[in-house]
C-alpha cells in the first residue's frame, strides 16, 4: 500500500492535554535522544522525513479552554489533533510509512484520521486499526468518568461521539478519514469502563483481552486478530505503552497490572510488520516524568516496540 515503504515520515508530538498528568509531552524528546531515529535509518535502512521538531502547537492553543460536556481541554485537543491530522496526511498521501511519537492517546484522533484520509485518497482503501492498550479509549463524553479525552479517541474516530468543537473531524471523515468499528481490533484490554463495555458489545467490536491472551497465547491471538482484518488491508498500529505490564513500562499515566510482557508486545509488533500491510504506527502514553531517578525502562521498551514494528528481526 506504500509507494515508498522504505521512506518514513516521523511526527513528534509533545502534547499531554488529553489527560491530567504532566510529562507525556516530554516523551518524544526522551525517545529521540535515546537514538531511535538513528537506529531506524542506519540499522533498518529507512529514509527519514522529519522536521527535527517536537511539536507543541503553541500557535493554535486557545488562551482559555473551559470544560465542555465534561471534556477537559476540549479545544486544545481539537486544535492539536487537527494540525496533527494534516501533518500525518501529508506523509500518508506521499505513500510513506508514518511514525508518530506521542504524547497522550488523544493524539490518535489526529493520526488515524490523517492516515485514513491519505491512504483512501491514494489507494481507495479503508484502513484497519490495531489498538494495543490496557484500555478501550472508546468513551463518549457522556460515558466518561474522568473527562479526559485520551479515554475517548476511538469514539470520535468511529463517529460514535461527535462534537461541534471537533467540526474539522466531520470534514476529514467526509473525505475518507473515518474508521469503521468493523475495521478495529483491540489487543491487551483489561480495564474497561462500564459504558465502554456496553458500546463494545453493541457495536460487536473485535477485542482480545488479557484473558484471551492467557487462554490462547499471543501467537494464536495474533493469527485471529490478523484474520479478522484480512489480507490486502492497510494497517495502522496504535500502541499505548500501558498495554505492557507496569513491570516493563512503569512510567505511564494510567498503569494497570496484569499486562503484556515486553516480548509479547514486541511479538505483536513483529507480526504486524510481517503482514507487509503496516502503513502507520503511534507510540503513546510514555511519561518520562514518572520515571524513577535514572531508570528509563519505559522509554527503552517504547524504542523496542517501534523497532519491531518497523522490521527489526531477531535473526
Ligand atoms: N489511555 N477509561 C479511563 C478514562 O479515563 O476514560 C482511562 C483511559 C486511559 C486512556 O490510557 O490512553
Ligand atoms: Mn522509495
Ligand atoms: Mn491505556
Ligand atoms: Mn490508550
Amino acid at each position: 500500500f506504500l509507494s515508498h515503504p522504505d521512506h518514513l515520515g516521523v511526527v513528534a508530538v509533545g502534547f499531554s492535554g488529553g489527560q491530567c498528568k504532566p510529562g507525556t509531552e516530554a516523551a518524544p524528546t526522551a525517545l529521540l535522544s535515546s537514538g531511535l531515529l538513528t537506529q531506524l535509518s542506519s540499522d533498518l535502512g529507512y529514509t527519514l522525513h522529519h522536521d527535527d521538531t517536537v511539536h507543541t502547537y503553541s500557535s493554535v492553543l486557545p488562551a482559555s479552554d473551559p470544560p465542555h460536556r465534561g471534556m477537559k481541554n476540549p479545544l486544545s485537543v481539537s486544535r492539536v489533533t487537527e494540525a496533527l491530522s494534516k501533518q500525518v496526511y501529508e506523509h500518508a498521501k506521499e505513500g510513506r510509512m508514518v511514525l508518530t511519537l506521542g504524547g497522550d492517546h488523544s493524539i490518535a484522533i489526529g493520526t488515524v484520521s490523517g492516515v485514513a484520509r491519505g491512504v483512501k485518497e491514494r489507494t481507495n482503501k479503508d484502513i484497519s486499526v490495531i489498538w494495543v492498550d490496557a484500555h478501550a479509549d472508546i468513551n463518549t463524553p457522556e460515558t466518561s468518568d474522568s473527562g479526559n479525552v485520551h479515554g475517548m479517541p476511538v469514539a470520535f474516530l468511529t463517529g460514535l461521539a461527535r462534537d461541534e468543537k471537533f467540526g474539522w473531524l466531520d470534514e476529514t471523515m467526509a473525505v475518507g478519514g473515518r474508521l469503521s468499528t468493523r475495521k478495529l481490533v483491540y489487543i491487551g484490554l483489561r480495564d474497561i469502563d462500564r459504558g465502554e463495555k456496553e458500546i463494545l458489545r453493541r457495536e460487536g467490536v473485535r477485542a482480545f483481552s488479557m484473558h484471551d491472551i492467557d487462554r490462547h497465547g499471543i501467537g494464536k491471538v495474533m493469527d485471529m486478530a490478523l484474520a479478522h482484518i484480512g489480507a490486502d488491508t492497510p494497517i495502522h498500529l496504535s500502541f499505548d505503552v500501558d498495554a505492557l505490564d507496569p513491570q516493563w513500562a512503569p512510567s505511564t499515566g494510567t498503569p494497570v497490572r496484569g499486562g503484556l510482557t515486553l516480548r509479547e508486545g514486541d511479538f505483536i509488533c513483529e507480526c504486524v510488520h510481517e503482514t507487509g500491510s503496516l502503513v502507520a504506527m503511534d507510540l503513546v502514553e510514555v511519561n518520562p516524568m514518572l520515571e524513577e531517578q535514572g531508570i528509563d525502562a519505559t522509554v527503552r521498551a517504547g524504542v523496542s516496540l517501534v523497532r519491531c514494528a518497523l522490521g527489526d528481526t531477531l535473526l
